[in-house]
């Protein structure tokens, strides 16, 4: 009984400290009280789990013996490498569920079987996502994002292809425009931001298509846009937040996986991922491909952050991104250009439902 109530005490005490954890940045990081009281409800309902296994809970106590834990200087890696409170979060959800689970299987051998640890369990894994994508500021996890670009589209008609997107099911539209003066590029927005919202789509009073401003939070604010988004060498998330209002989502392009690292720890709210195959609407030197999506999903930091594959995406090769787990597309000139620019969208959103089991 000894070596059983050590382990249930060490595991006892992770969980707890695991729980705090999540508790304290729900309360001084999301100031979300509603998320924070239901972390301290499964701090509590863990202690009550523990009162009733048949184990004095004196024994818990007398048994403890930090000084003599072979394990207490064991470091990981990956301790030292935490991407901002997503990532605390993150590794006090890991630790707490593991810690409940070793519990749970160590209790089996003294005779109890209780599945309050399995609910538990499934209740840490709710906190954790909770909490985890409450951090991310004012994100959005988009399906298909289309890239509104005059001189790609048939005839000019920029019109056009933003209507037929959203009939397709686009449900976020980005104006790229390099090039235009700025009282043309801010009426331009404008007129996106109006076709947005009289978009069939809306409910209750707030478009279901989201319009963002490429380079620019000056045009963005002004022209009521929904987010912005910067490449690498633009203005950074907290810059285009100082002009674009607090609350405003940036996008952020990334080609590996240190751009994405670097964009997570600096406040982007979702990320490109690109270019994915060749392009010729953007000039790049190398091609990250659907590697670079596979990296970016197996991290466990970055895959909850959302994201728009991005670069030479068409019909034929979506389903490719899609399979390895692609959540969201951004296509540029296979929509522009389409003779039928609702055809090629509803065919790009039925691929990304699909992966999603929509
Ligand atoms: N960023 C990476 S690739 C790219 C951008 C803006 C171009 C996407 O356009 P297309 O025409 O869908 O390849
Ligand atoms: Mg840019």
């Amino acid at each position: 009984m000894r070596s059983e109530a050590r382990i249930i005490d060490a595991n006892a005490n992770r969980a707890s400290e695991g729980l705090r954890t999540l508790e304290d940045i729900a309360r001084f990081a999301l100031d979300n009280a509603g998320l924070s009281e239901r972390a301290k409800r499964a701090r509590h309902g863990l202690a009550g789990l523990l009162d009733a296994l048949p184990l004095p809970a004196s024994l818990r106590i007398t048994v403890r013996d930090t000084p003599g834990d072979v394990g207490t200087g064991i470091r990981t890696a990956r301790e030292g490498q935490r991407i901002g409170l997503g990532s605390v979060a993150a590794a006090a959800a890991a630790r707490t569920a593991q810690a409940v689970r070793t519990i749970e299987e160590t209790a089996k051998s003294i005779g109890s079987v209780d599945p309050g640890f399995e609910s538990l369990r499934y209740e840490v894994y709710e906190i954790e996502r909770l909490v985890r994508t409450g951090l991310i500021p004012a994100s959005a996890q988009w399906s298909l994002c289309v890239l509104i670009t005059e001189s790609l589209s048939r005839e000019g008609d920029w019109e056009r292809v933003a209507r037929a997107a959203i009939a397709g099911g686009a449900d976020c539209l980005q104006l790229r425009e390099k090039s235009l003066p700025d009282r043309t590029l801010l009426a331009r927005a404008r007129r996106l931001r109006a076709i947005a919202s009289e978009s069939p789509g809306r409910t209750d009073g707030a478009s279901v298509v989201s319009v963002i401003i490429n380079d620019r939070p000056d045009i963005a604010l002004l022209a009521g846009a929904d987010g912005v988004h910067v490449g690498q060498g633009d203005l950074s998330p907290a810059d285009v937040r100082a002009v674009a209002g607090a609350g405003m989502p940036v996008g952020v392009s990334t080609s590996s996986f240190e751009e994405a690292r670097a964009a997570m720890a600096t406040g982007a709210s979702s990320v490109g991922l690109g270019p994915m195959f060749p392009t010729t609407t953007k000039r790049k030197d190398a091609i990250a491909g659907p590697e670079y999506l596979r990296a970016f999903l197996a991290d466990e930091d970055l895959a909850v952050l959302p994201h728009l594959c991005i670069g030479g995406i068409s019909t034929s090769n979506a389903g490719e991104l899609v399979a390895v787990g692609a959540r969201g597309l951004a296509v540029s000139s296979a929509v522009c250009g389409a003779d039928d620019p609702e055809e090629v969208c509803r065919a790009l959103r039925g691929i990304v439902d699909a992966g999603r089991g929509a």
